[in-house]
């Protein structure tokens, strides 16, 4: 039986973070579906077109990844792809708190599904959309941060914005 997972987030926009976890996950799994969800605690900066486009232009390397956008629950967008796995990234000990809850939370409303935690790299490990997203407002250099594709539309972003 194949091994299907999900990977769920906000994705705002994706990072080189999410992506090392989504390659590694790739490998591990046979399918990985990338889910764009709502996380109601987030006020989003790109619609979740142009967030699934992104990710899509990013992963098109990667032929077990699937990109995907869901108005719901993620353990009903599991249900629907027949994923048994979720997939998560672990930056530092602040996460775990957050992380354990939304795991707990997925617990009670599928005994079906079993979370999985991967390590971020170290070299990302300080690394979120929201920092990103802070730092690309003033013109930073963040290259290094990011696939060329977001710095682009993060660039238009601030352009569009400042006219
Ligand atoms: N290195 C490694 N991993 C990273 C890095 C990094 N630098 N940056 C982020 N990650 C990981 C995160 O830890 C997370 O695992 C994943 O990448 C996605 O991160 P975000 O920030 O884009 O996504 P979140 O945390 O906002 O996603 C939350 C959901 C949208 C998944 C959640 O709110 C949700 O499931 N919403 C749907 C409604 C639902 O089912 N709710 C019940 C559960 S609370």
């Amino acid at each position: 039986m194949a091994s299907i997972a999900v990977c769920p987030g906000s994705f705002d926009p994706i990072t080189n973070g999410h992506l090392d976890i989504i390659q590694r996950g790739a490998k591990v799994f046979d399918k990985v579906y990338v889910v764009i969800l709502s996380n109601s605690s987030k006020q989003p900066l790109f619609s979740v077109e142009e967030r699934a486009a992104l990710i899509r232009k990013v992963t098109e390397h990667i032929p077990n990844v699937e990109v995907d956008y869901y108005q719901g629950l993620l353990v009903d967008y599991a249900k629907a792809v027949g994923a048994k796995a979720i997939l998560r990234g672990l930056r530092a000990v602040s996460d775990f708190e957050y992380e354990m809850q939304i795991t707990s939370m997925n617990r009670v409303l599928s005994d079906e599904l079993e979370t999985f935690f991967m390590m971020t790299n170290s070299q990302y490990s300080f690394l979120s959309s929201s920092i990103v997203k802070e730092v690309a407002k003033y013109g930073a250099d963040i290259s290094e941060l990011v696939p060329k594709e977001v710095e682009a539309a993060l660039t238009e972003k601030r352009l569009a914005d400042s006219s």
